[in-house]
């Protein structure tokens, strides 16, 4: 009796860890822009998480607000654990949070952290995201350099500093790189904050070009902004006001597919250089922290700054190369 007992208790028990076992962890990857060169990396090392893990992963594209809440009722359907999210509104940070937790999913944030209502941090979910101001300050050093190396005098210039104002790490991104081109000497009366909505190379390019046209007097020109399509959308408009690819300056942040899509052109155009950031880390680091999180209860850290590393059409391969990249 007593051996049917302990039996029957081995084999309820291997039955049960099967059955445990047969959940599969399920983790989400939503993203604000899926048509983005950063977001398609960002997704393809979430990918190799993935595999070497053995969860699934679930991406979802969500543009605006509307689609993000659907996409977390839907992860919450499919019995997912988790996901992670780039928000199309960093101030819908409570609603997602509230959503999540309706949904029995856990949450955390890369690129673009959650604010509350009045602009601070949500310091409860955690967080992966570049370190904003001092990656723009690496683009000032970096315009100041190559405008050096072009012999150029301060007073001939202007800085078209594109700015999306209503994202915290675009502000600081911008604000770093005007900063430090004053801190080093650069009149700030020659710089122009120049905003613009969401951060594509349309939105960029039209007020890139409002700037121009009031600024007509002025032949060389240093551009920069919070991401490569929006420093190229500012290069773009320059260039079709008819100033010379040598004339400009243009540096962005990224480093994805629109950046080396400059760089593999023949012709040097005015976009020079890129920063490129660590999609390694926002897609493969954030993807195994909440897969420790689901399986071990390891919340991940409040926040992890990233760090970023210039390249130009010159040395791109290589810098990509070292980054494991290509
Ligand atoms: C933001 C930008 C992206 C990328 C990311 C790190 O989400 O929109 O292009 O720069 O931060």
């Amino acid at each position: 009796m007593k051996k049917i007992i302990l039996l029957s208790l081995l084999i309820g028990g291997v039955l049960f860890s099967q059955t445990a076992f047969a959940k599969k962890v399920k983790i989400g990857f939503v993203v604000k822009q899926p048509e983005s060169g950063w977001f398609q990396d960002e997704w393809k090392f979430a990918e190799k998480a993935a595999k070497e893990k053995g969860f699934t992963l679930v991406k979802i594209a969500a543009e605006d607000g509307d689609k993000l809440m659907s996409a977390i009722d839907n992860l919450g359907a499919q019995q997912a654990d988790g996901f992670i999210v780039c928000t199309p509104n960093v101030k819908l940070g409570k609603a997602i949070v509230r959503r999540a937790k309706q949904n029995k999913l856990k949450v955390m944030s890369v690129d673009d952290r959650f604010v509350t209502a009045s602009g601070k941090p949500i310091t409860s979910v955690p967080h992966i995201g570049i370190s904003a101001y001092k990656i723009g300050q690496q683009v000032g050093e970096s315009l100041l350099k190559e405008m050096k190396a072009r012999k150029w005098q301060f007073k001939d210039v202007g800085a078209m500093a594109l700015v999306y104002e209503q994202l915290p790490t675009a502000q600081e991104r911008t604000k770093g790189a005007a900063d430090y081109l004053i801190a080093h000497g650069f009149p700030k009366a020659n710089i122009f904050m120049t905003p613009h909505e969401l951060d594509n190379t349309e939105k960029s390019f039209n007020a890139g070009n409002t700037l121009i046209a009031k600024k007509a007097k002025i032949k060389k020109w240093l551009v920069f902004g919070m991401n490569d399509q929006v420093s190229i959308g500012g290069v773009r408009a320059l260039e079709g006001n008819g100033i010379a690819a040598k004339n400009i300056i243009g540096i962005g942040i990224n480093g994805s597919e629109e950046a080396i899509n400059e760089f593999k052109k023949k012709k040097q155009t005015g976009f020079y250089g890129t920063v490129i950031l660590s999609a390694s880390k926002h897609g493969y680091e954030s993807s195994i922290a909440m897969y420790n999180w689901i399986t071990k209860g390891k919340k991940p850290a409040p926040i992890t700054y990233t760090t970023g590393i210039l390249a130009t059409k010159a040395n791109f391969r290589a810098v990509r190369k070292k980054l494991g990249l290509e």
